[in-house]
């Protein structure tokens, strides 16, 4: 048996339900990874009790095997949310899947006068920006989408098609609120779109920039990979098979800034905050939380451990973490009313040592050169402009490096840049230099900077081996 609609009745007793099918589709979402299923799902169904004109219309345009998997069984999936108190939910959100190629049933799904709000999580490299955190034009799926604007590849060139077909109807355009954890996410999407639709008709363009509203947000709860334990675990406690259950802490928030539409879901109701100083939340949980997670990943998955808990029960590691965070990441970001920055520390470690859940290094570890800039080395640009040291804050920057040069070859790394980083951190010449020299990771105010150079040369030496990795963890723990 396998969950469906039709089997919703005979589930054990003691899981939750989700409430009416949705009267209609509200929202499109482009890539319903776990963290989408997991999160801005999850506050959908349960606005959906009340209001059930929010169904969600899945779009994946690389990959066709959730969206199939969704569609064999209604939409429907499980949340399973792993804390001391375990909790199972069946999520009924989706109202329909698109899945690769299905270019009209897309292009006719934005274009419907039901859909109010687009959401994304593509991750990081899924927007097609590049270094300065524009839209690279030579990016070839960006090449494709200019010179065929009616099948693009890209989410970008989606949103414009969406858009521009909307426009054509005399609708309104619908808002865009993507969910990845980029800086100022909903400006920067907003800028590449903008972009792209001047290449395209600037008549467009200038509609957008009038009528498209861009919400920037913050998103956050710990979501490790789907795997084989939960897909059993859900079995055994549903009592039917679930190809497409999804796993996350009970812990969560979604921050959207105050230009969300009045007339969009009424994400506030369900829980979401919406704020003036959506820039301010991101940052705090950019560079504390993601910081945190990756320094953990690199210089855990040197010292051998393969989850974010084993990497916390690793004390010299988890006081040096905790050390960076209060002494040389806090000190960068500007009070934020209503958050206290030493508070968010101690709950951000304390979610970590979660041991009700497995979040692999691993998971973390891919596309290094997509977060770290946000998630480290605007904290060391933050240091250098105050004068503060850098040498904490490059350590876990040193051991990325050193996990790359580790790699036996650059296909073993998940990351756009793996072939030029690879090279680079493998170089018999200065390897340090090598990797400190590419634009796309580290901005220019770093790769001129002498004491830059210095620590990254000291956390290399520091990560050769386990000795002195140890002494270097202890010694700057120690303030
Ligand atoms: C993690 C994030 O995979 C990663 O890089 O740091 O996905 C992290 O778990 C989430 O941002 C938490 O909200």
């Amino acid at each position: 048996m396998r969950l469906s609609r039709a089997v919703l009745a005979d589930l054990s007793p003691g899981i939750a339900r989700p409430g009416p099918i949705p009267r209609a589709t509200g929202i499109v979402h482009f890539g319903p990874g776990a963290f989408h299923r997991a999160h801005q799902a999850d506050y959908i169904d349960r606005l959906l009790a009340q209001d059930p004109r929010w169904g969600i219309a899945e779009v994946s345009l690389r990959s066709g095997a959730v969206t199939a998997d969704l569609a064999a069984q209604d939409g429907l999936y499980t949340l399973a949310l792993r804390d001391a108190v375990p909790d199972l939910r069946i999520i009924g959100a989706v109202a329909g899947v698109i899945g690769p190629g299905e270019n009209a049933r897309l292009a006719s799904c934005l274009a419907s006068p039901d859909v109010r709000l687009v959401t994304t999580t593509v991750t990081e490299k899924g927007y097609c920006l590049g270094g300065d955190a524009t839209l690279a034009f030579d990016h070839p799926d960006i090449v494709h989408d200019l010179a065929h604007p009616e099948a693009p590849r890209s989410v970008i060139g989606w949103l414009v098609r969406g858009l521009a077909l909307r426009r054509a109807a005399g609708l309104p355009a619908f808002a865009v609120a993507p969910c990845d954890n980029l800086p100022d996410n909903g400006g920067r999407v907003g800028a590449a779109v903008q972009a792209l639709a001047a290449r395209q008709d600037p008549q467009l363009a200038a509609w957008i920039a009038g009528e498209a509203r861009f919400v920037g947000t913050m998103v956050d709860s710990i979501t490790p990979a789907s795997d084989a334990e939960l897909g059993v675990r859900v079995a055994t406690a549903i009592g039917c098979a679930d190809h497409v259950p999804v796993q996350r802490e009970r812990f969560t928030q979604w921050v959207l800034a105050d230009n969300f539409p009045a007339d969009g879901p009424d994400l506030a109701s369900v829980g979401a905050i919406i704020t003036s100083d959506v820039a301010g939340f991101e940052r705090a949980k950019l560079r504390l939380l993601n910081g945190a997670h990756s320094s953990l990943a690199y210089l855990g998955l040197l010292r051998g451990a393969t989850s974010v808990a084993a990497a916390m029960a690793d004390a010299p590691l988890s006081r040096f973490v905790e050390t960076m965070l209060h002494a040389d990441v806090r000190p960068g970001l500007p009070p934020l009313p209503g958050l206290d920055l030493a508070d968010y520390i101690d709950t951000v470690l304390m979610r970590f040592r979660n041991s009700a859940i497995v979040h692999n290094l691993a998971q973390i570890a891919i596309d290094g050169s997509q977060k770290l800039p946000y998630r480290l080395l605007d904290s060391v640009q933050a240091a250098r402009a105050e004068g503060r040291p850098v040498e904490r804050l490059l350590l876990p920057v040193a051991a990325w490096l050193r996990w790359l040069s580790r790699a036996d070859t650059p296909a073993a790394i998940a990351d756009p840049l793996a072939v030029p980083l690879w090279h680079a951190a493998r170089a018999a010449d200065d390897p340090v230099g090598q990797c400190l020299a590419l634009s796309a990771v580290f901005p220019a105010t770093l790769r001129g900077d002498a004491m830059v150079r210095a620590a990254l040369d000291a956390g290399w030496r520091a990560t050769a081996d386990a000795g002195q990795l140890d002494t270097a963890l202890a010694s700057l723990s120690r303030l």
